[in-house]
């Protein structure tokens, strides 16, 4: 699969909800995300994540990374969570304008990963004009559940459908050099990302931006672009969206041969 012209865009649940409040979706952001990607001209595949929601539910009922037996409640009210946020962020990006096409993972898995078909069938859906989206979900296997994170998604999909470019839509501007936000990193080097120092967040249970710097890494590697931008100033996401260089981080991609079929 090759999406020369696909974009795919993790949108932070630190800027889709308020995360320090339960529950609470950032409205206003989300239409400034919404209003933004209605102006770009491309191909896009969104994820969002957990923020107040499904991170607040998974902590508060100890679902992790790892398959666990955990209660049937805490898989069903972290996974309503989710769905609630999800319903959300998809009625305000339609009523933007954006043709978004909801795709749970579950709905994309095959035992425990997402099956290769089904995620690559993404692309079809962005060819009839659709814009599929999804979110960091939680997954009921036979050896326990188990919250996946979008930051691990769009890793999944990146590895799948070769995106010009990936986007991550940060609550700040950006990858900083050190823990109090002093010095933003405009360019990251992938060898530079394992000495960063990160401040640790408080509800995030799948590792916050020190996971999100390490997914962004690995899609790197694979010679994917990823940026880094603050979608509470939107402008800045359509601008990297369009391949410019607002404010924020970017992580090249490593150079790499052209892909042979053999994958
Ligand atoms: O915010 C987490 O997704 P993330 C999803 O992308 C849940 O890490 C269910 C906590």
């Amino acid at each position: 699969m090759d999406g020369k012209d696909l974009t795919i865009c993790k949108l932070g649940g630190s800027v889709i909800t308020f995360k320090d409040k339960p529950l609470t979706p950032n409205i206003k952001a989300i239409t400034g995300l919404a209003k933004a990607l209605f102006k770009f001209d491309g191909k896009l595949v969104i994820i969002h994540g957990g923020g107040s929601f499904g991170h607040y539910m998974a902590s508060r009922f100890g679902l992790g990374q790892s398959p666990a037996k955990t209660s049937p409640e805490a898989v069903a009210m972290t996974r309503y969570s989710m769905l609630e946020l999800h319903l959300t962020v998809l009625r305000i990006f339609l009523d933007a304008g954006l043709t978004v096409y909801s795709v749970p993972l579950s709905g994309m898995m095959n035992q425990r990963l997402p099956s290769r078909q089904k995620m690559e069938a993404l692309v079809n859906y962005t060819d009839t004009g659709l814009i599929p989206m999804t979110f960091g979900d939680v997954i009921v296997s036979r050896t326990g559940s188990y919250i996946v994170s979008g930051d691990q998604i769009a890793r999944l999909l990146s590895k799948h459908l070769r995106p010009r470019r990936v986007l991550f839509v940060l609550d700040v501007d950006g990858i900083y050099q050190d823990p109090e936000k002093t010095t933003l990193l405009r360019e990251l080097k992938i060898a530079k990302t394992t000495n960063l120092i990160f401040s640790k967040g408080k509800i995030d249970v799948t590792g916050g931006i020190e996971r999100k710097v390490k997914e962004a890494s690995r899609i790197a590697n694979m010679g994917i672009d990823v940026s880094f931008v603050n979608g509470l100033v939107p402008q800045r996401l359509l601008d990297a969206a369009q391949g410019k260089n607002p404010i924020g981080t970017v992580l090249k991609g490593r150079k790499v041969a052209p892909l042979s079929n053999s994958r």
